[in-house]
């Protein structure tokens, strides 16, 4: 048995068995080498990361291909996957509503013609990067409580690349990529109709993926915290750029009183609240072009006024020599360790914290995050969905695959799907937003055996 120790971010040591998800998971466990096409599986010693460039940085764009109706993605042994809704266009993030009702967004990059001309050249276009956004959010409501959606409709349109979604009170907030509007809400309202108001303006353009701005409520409702990305890679085009990216920010939820929360967080996008807990922890989209094992993504608890690195240094005091902005060796000495790595380029997006009551005991309270996959890595990595198991609001032990088979062809870069939101239904199902897939999955456990 090969054990693993992982640096927590409080600085105790974990021994934890490596091998715990081969002996539990073979179904999905012959995915994982698919997926990485080795045996490594989600396993990252940040003890040991290798130097910068010490394998060439790659463009390796996936090719979706769409699900066949004969696939699925893979769940462990007990759990059954289905399709809670297809036909969706780009379905980026779910929201369950207070009364169950379960919101998806659609929305996408959006390209200028040039941009567009280059994506093509480089084989961008083909992994799902399009030149339009749905901008809008679907409902689904399942009135007979049997899985399967029995309304669908419009809730809302003519968004700007909307993501993050919260209801408070009776008020719907969702965050468009260069602001957040609230709406007055009403429990079970299909559509929204009534005049909405901007509250905040928010940072937008730049890097092409960093356009998502999700947004979650501290439980007793007095604070609003979004997730802004970086405006590049890795600050190429100039701290002046950075301005309120790269960090969480804190809000009262009438956009007054804006404070940063967390900062030097590349794009965190997935924000939850540890079962039992007011400890915020988010998952960090890392740096690319420094080869395909470096940066390791990272799911963290978020020690407010914490820094976590970027753009000068990751993983703590690691200098990152691609960064030519003024070095602030004052910054890094102060960078904190984030708590469990998850693989370099992963495009580690989604997070819940398993808060149903329908999964075995070794589920509840631990973080799904959902993997969408990138293409800075010669063998693709993420595109899936992994368990990372918690106890008393700590990890207890590595990441594990939880639902695999999205990728069709490793060796050729083709994918049927990309998950990225990930959320706990009001029947304690898994549901998954895979926004190259158009499709929204639901895991179900079905079985003790
Ligand atoms: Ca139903």
């Amino acid at each position: 048995m090969k054990h693993l120790l992982t640096l927590l971010g409080t600085g105790s040591l974990l021994a934890v068995a490596a091998c715990n998800n081969a002996s539990r998971n073979n179904a999905a466990d012959s995915t994982v080498v698919a997926d990485r096409g080795d045996t490594t599986g989600n396993i990252v010693d940040t003890t040991d990361l290798p130097a910068p460039y010490a394998t060439k940085s790659v463009k390796n764009y996936s090719e979706v291909l769409g699900w066949p109706a004969d696939k699925k993605p893979v769940p462990p042994a007990g759990f059954t996957v289905t399709k809670f809704s297809d036909s969706l266009i780009n379905p980026r993030w779910i929201y369950i509503a207070p009364n169950g009702d379960v919101l998806v967004a659609e929305a996408n990059t959006r390209m200028g013609p040039i941009e567009r001309v280059k994506s093509i050249a480089t084989g961008k276009e083909q992994s799902g990067y399009e030149t339009s956004s749905a901008d809008r959010i679907t409902l689904f409501r399942d009135t007979t409580k049997d899985g399967v959606p029995d309304l669908r409709t419009i809730f809302m349109d003519d968004l700007d690349q909307p993501f993050g979604m919260l209801i408070l009170d009776d008020k719907f907030y969702v965050a468009n990529t260069g602001e957040l509007l609230v709406f007055p809400y009403q429990q079970g309202q299909t559509s929204i109709s009534g005049k909405g108001k901007k509250i905040l303006d928010l940072p937008k353009g730049g890097y092409n993926n960093h356009w998502t701005r999700n947004i979650i409520a501290s439980a007793d409702g007095s604070k609003i915290y979004i997730a802004v990305g970086s405006a590049s890679n890795a600050a190429e085009h100039g701290m002046k750029e950075e301005v309120r990216r790269a960090n969480i920010l804190e809000i009262n939820p009438d956009g007054s009183g804006e404070r940063v929360y967390a900062s030097g967080l590349r794009n965190p996008v997935g924000m939850d609240w540890a079962p039992g807990t007011n400890v915020l922890w988010t998952v960090v989209n890392e740096r690319d072009e420094l080869g395909d094992h470096l940066v390791p993504d990272y799911l963290t608890h978020v020690e407010p006024g914490g820094f976590y690195g970027w753009p000068y240094s990751y993983f703590g005091g690691h200098i990152d020599p691609q960064v030519k902005v003024t070095p602030r060796p004052d910054l890094v000495s102060q960078a904190l360790v984030p708590d469990v790595p998850l693989p370099s380029h992963t495009a580690s997006l989604g997070l819940t914290f398993y808060d149903g009551s329908t999964f075995p005991d070794r589920y509840r309270s631990g973080a799904f995050i959902g993997q969408r996959g990138s293409w800075n890595s010669s063998v693709l990595a993420g595109y899936k969905v992994v368990f990372v198991p918690f106890s008393n609001g700590q990890p207890a032990g590595p990441p594990e695959n939880f639902l695999t088979g999205f990728i069709a062809d490793s060796a050729d870069a083709r994918v049927y799907g990309r998950p990225v939101g990930v959320a706990v239904a009001a029947d304690g199902a898994l549901l998954v937003a895979d926004d190259a897939g158009n499709t929204v999955w639901r895991v179900s456990h079905t079985s003790n055996n």
